[in-house]
């Protein structure tokens, strides 16, 4: 067993000043085990833990780190950046630079507003869908998160899924209340929702590749139901591509199933490691943001130069290495295939959902999971003896069962490889619990 002596002291010291010693929920390795790890350094495809660790990453701080750990190219555009000042308040333009580059990768967006996260994004596509429509209901889909606006802490998934708190307390009735709850993959729900409150309907909003309840990936036709409802009922569709965008093709999951949204909602590797957020596309419904739309939005750090000069670069990488996702997707595919032969071979029932470099292991699993119910049946005592297991033998996973696993381009194939041989201990230890 490996020490986790100072992260055990730095988590006491932590827990004095800080809710829960984290400064966000599923880093509290609540599902698997409560204490967390504090991490020193990242290097490549590899995260060092301040007891000296030195773990595979399969978490990639949740997703931005598509190049892995202090890649040098965005290393040294964020300290280019740095040198001339950290913050203006004022427009540069960098930010104008970086949403060419998003425009470019994104035919569906034809303007774009930048801000510093996931969440501010999601919210704000929402107020401008309400905006835009005059309607003030919003579609969205049990176990799918998109961050912690109230409006969207209705049957969230992620950590709020993790800490079994879906509907979090401080959301009140009036904010959750125009919320309505669809099921992934289930287009009759879509519909029926739509036939009872059309009219009311301001907004879809959908993770077109669910990540938050695990990996689900889309049936064939449910994405393409989606655009055809919201346009039958002159709804806005959001695609919250915060995991998926840049991730499972240059132009995300509108590039990979061929559909476009009318909005869009990134993070993640649009920061390329640090605080970015972007909502963005049609430019009749953008019109209708501040300064020169009724709808109000703003932010102080928003097109900040040091994340912007990190997201750039790291578009950029994405955007011109010669076949960046395939190369991606093939690694993705040796873990996948990998993971699964060695829990066959030790008799442990494992399920990997992939999509891309996008997946999850779920545990005790009869039949394919394609919806939240079927994840929600998922044995996460297996999944967490799992985690330890792995991460006791060099593989840092999710801590958490409704989470994903993220292979980034630092992974190389004798990284995987050595992942893959490292899960055999892993499974030996679910198998033991059988
Ligand atoms: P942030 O506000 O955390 O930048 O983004 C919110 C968000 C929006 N949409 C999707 C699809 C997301 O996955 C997220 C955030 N993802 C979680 C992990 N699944 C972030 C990790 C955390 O909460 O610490």
């Amino acid at each position: 067993m490996i020490k986790f002596t100072n992260s055990e002291r730095a988590f006491e010291e932590a827990q004095k000043v800080i809710p829960g010693g984290v400064n966000s929920p599923v880093r509290a390795f609540k599902s698997v085990g409560g204490k967390p790890i504090f991490m020193a350094s990242g290097q490549a495809a590899y995260i060092t833990d301040i007891d000296g660790n030195r773990y595979l990453d399969f978490v990639c701080s949740w997703g931005p780190l598509i190049l892995g750990h202090a890649d040098p190219r965005v290393v040294s555009a964020i300290k280019q950046a740095a040198e001339h000042g950290t913050s203006f308040g004022a427009p540069t333009e960098g930010e104008t630079l970086l949403v060419k580059q998003v425009i470019k990768m994104f035919p569906s967006i034809e303007l774009l507003r930048l801000v510093s996260s996931g969440t501010e994004a999601a919210m704000s596509a929402l107020r401008v869908a309400r905006g835009f429509t005059g309607k003030n209901r919003v579609v969205k889909f049990a176990g799918c998160y998109h961050g912690h606006a109230d409006s969207f802490l209705v049957a969230a998934g992620s950590g709020a899924l993790t800490l079994g708190v879906p509907d979090s307390k401080g959301v009140t009735p009036g904010s959750a209340g125009d919320t309505l709850i669809a099921h992934f993959n289930d287009l009759g729900s879509v519909e029926d929702l739509f036939r009872k409150h059309g009219s009311e309907i301001a907004a879809i909003i959908v993770e077109p590749v669910a990540a938050n309840m695990g990996v689900i990936a889309p049936n064939q036709g449910f994405l393409q139901g989606l655009r055809e409802i919201a346009t039958r009922y002159k709804a806005v569709l959001i695609f919250d591509e915060v995991i998926t965008g840049f991730r499972l093709a240059k132009g995300g999951a509108q590039e990979l199933f061929s559909i476009q949204a009318d909005l869009t909602v990134l993070g993640k590797i649009i920061g390329g490691g640090l605080p970015v957020g972007a909502f963005g596309g049609r430019r009749d419904i953008m019109q209708c943001i501040a300064p020169i739309g009724p709808v109000y939005q703003a932010g102080t750090l928003s097109g900040n130069p040091l994340a912007v000069a990190a997201g750039l670069a790291t578009l950029k990488l994405i955007d011109t290495e010669p076949n960046f996702h395939k190369s991606l997707d093939e690694k993705a595919s040796v873990l996948e295939h990998g993971l699964i032969e060695q829990a066959e071979k030790i008799g442990v029932k494992a399920t990997i959902n992939r999509v891309g470099s996008l997946m999850t292991v779920f545990f005790n699993h009869e039949k394919n999971i394609l919806n939240f119910k079927s994840a929600m049946q998922s044995n996460t005592i297996q999944y967490k003896v799992f985690f330890i297991a792995a991460l006791n033998n060099g593989i840092y996973f999710a801590p958490s069962q409704f989470e994903a696993a993220f292979v980034s381009a630092a992974h190389s194939y004798d990284d995987i490889e050595k992942a893959i041989s490292a899960s055999k201990a892993a499974f030996e230890a679910v198998a033991a619990l059988q």
